[in-house]
């Protein structure tokens, strides 16, 4: 979520990678991080045989409001396995058809809007992108709207949402406030937060009950009696917490970096208006648009929007053949500096969507790009994240020349994700 916290220990750690990997140690307050960033290493730790995800503390500090839902659960936690098996179906590519209609309908709606700044006044790109992905899951999780692009300010629950995130970062990213008046302050009103976000979701599910239980990720679970009530809540707020901001990112560094190169915006251009030659792409154009979808894997490569993911081994062993590590010892995959390591070749910083075409792909060893995590534990929204990101850019860019600001430098917020921070476009509609 948008950080309040004004940190770049992430950043920095990536620029000493290159120094200090593929293992180093660095300390954050009274956190410490053994951070993991080659690619030969990274491999070895997908091996779900010996080793597993850890729940680090910046997730475990959001367990109060989202629980054992998918993204924070503990391994051992019944729950997990329960609500993977019965949503991985709905996260499909196949799934990707129902959902293609409420996403274009969203981005008719952005359209809308950049239509009165075309030609006018610069738009809030990362703003825009995160209407658009709240909007999408909002509606495809569990039928709500937010209105965001009716409001003037944002929706009171997703403030609340923000805050008990940024609670949770400022909990473990700060000297702990040790019970003093501001500390038990900020708990108490982390609690009316909490509580308020379940009021609205459990508003949501009551309007349910009756016999249409519609066909959304709600539907579903409320459909099924494998989850408990409790564990329900949890998944609809772990699917806004997981889902919106590292997808909304994602679209807002891709169009970064295709305003930035004119030749690589040309040829997406020229790829949309070849493929989707009416003005919205229907669902089975969206996977051909190949070009737009390495632009997109070449953003995450640079800035993978989910800043790392943590493993621990299961049983005392030596990563590498080298580093020993015990069991329980968290190991911190370092992801901008993984989608750095030597296998990138020279000029890594270099961003050039010709890098996944799929020869080049093969030339890599495999677990060299890693955005979306690894093994039974890694992203379930991912089809659902790229469906939505190339389509919303494809509407964009068929629509308008987008042009950065000249005095525009990239400036990267970090918290629970990577933000570009201040992005805006000038339009000029085609
Ligand atoms: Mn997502 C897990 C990155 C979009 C829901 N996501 C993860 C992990 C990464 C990740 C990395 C692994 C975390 C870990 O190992 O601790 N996710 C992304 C990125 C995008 C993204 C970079 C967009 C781009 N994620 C989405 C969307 C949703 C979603 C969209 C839901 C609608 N993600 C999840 C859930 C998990 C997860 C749920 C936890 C899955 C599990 O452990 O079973």
């Amino acid at each position: 979520m948008t950080s309040m916290l004004h940190t770049s220990f992430m950043q920095e750690s990536t620029a000493l990678a290159r120094e200090l990997g593929p293992v180093f140690e660095r300390e954050f307050f009274n956190l410490r991080f053994t951070f993991v960033t080659g690619a030969e290493l990274v491999a070895e730790l997908a091996d779900d045989r010996r080793f597993e995800k850890h729940v680090l503390p910046a997730l475990e500090v959001v367990r109060p409001a989202i629980g054992d839902g998918l993204l924070t659960a503990y391994n051992h936690e019944p729950n997990w396995r329960k609500a993977h098996e019965l949503l991985m179906p709905a996260f499909s590519q196949t799934a990707m058809r129902g959902y293609h209609p409420l996403m274009l309908a969203v981005g008719r709606q952005l359209l809308d809007a950049w239509d009165e700044c075309a030609g006018v006044r610069p738009v809030d790109v990362t703003g825009s992108m995160a209407k658009v992905t709240l909007e999408i899951i909002g509606r495809a999780g569990f039928g709500y709207s937010f209105d965001s692009f009716e409001r003037a300010t944002t929706h009171p629950f997703v403030v609340a949402l923000e805050d008990v995130l940024n609670h949770g970062q400022r909990l473990v990213t700060r000297p702990p406030m040790a019970g003093g008046f501001l500390g038990k302050r900020a708990a108490e009103r982390n609690t009316e937060n909490i509580a308020y976000l379940n009021g609205v979701v459990d508003e949501v599910i009551a309007g349910r009950t009756g016999g249409d239980r519609g066909s959304d990720l709600l539907g579903l679970m409320l459909e099924s009696d494998t989850l408990d009530p409790v564990n329900i809540r949890n998944q609809v707020l772990t699917f806004l917490a997981a889902g919106h901001e590292t997808t909304s990112a994602a679209m807002a560094f891709t169009l970064y970096y295709l305003a930035a190169d004119p030749v690589v915006l040309q040829r997406v251009q020229e790829e949309v208006d070849t493929l989707a030659d009416v003005d919205e792409p229907l669902f089975e154009q969206v996977s051909k648009l190949r070009y737009l979808r390495r632009a997109v894997d070449e953003s995450l490569r640079l800035w993978p929007t989910a800043p790392g993911y943590s493993r621990v081994a299961k049983q005392d062993t030596t990563l590498g053949g080298k580093y020993p590590m015990r069991a329980g010892d968290p190991y911190f995959v370092l992801l901008p500096a993984l989608h750095r390591d030597t296998v990138w070749g020279e000029n890594a910083e270099h961003f050039d969507p010709d890098r996944f075409l799929p020869e080049q792909v093969r030339s890599r060893p495999p677990h060299s790009f890693k955005p979306f995590g690894t093994g039974v534990r890694a992203c379930i929204g991912r089809q659902f994240a790229l469906h939505q990101i190339a389509l919303i850019i494809a509407l964009i860019v068929r629509r308008y020349d987008i042009t950065i600001p000249q005095d525009y430098q990239l400036r990267i917020s970090e918290g629970l994700t990577f933000s570009p921070v201040g992005l805006t476009f000038q339009l000029t509609a085609r």
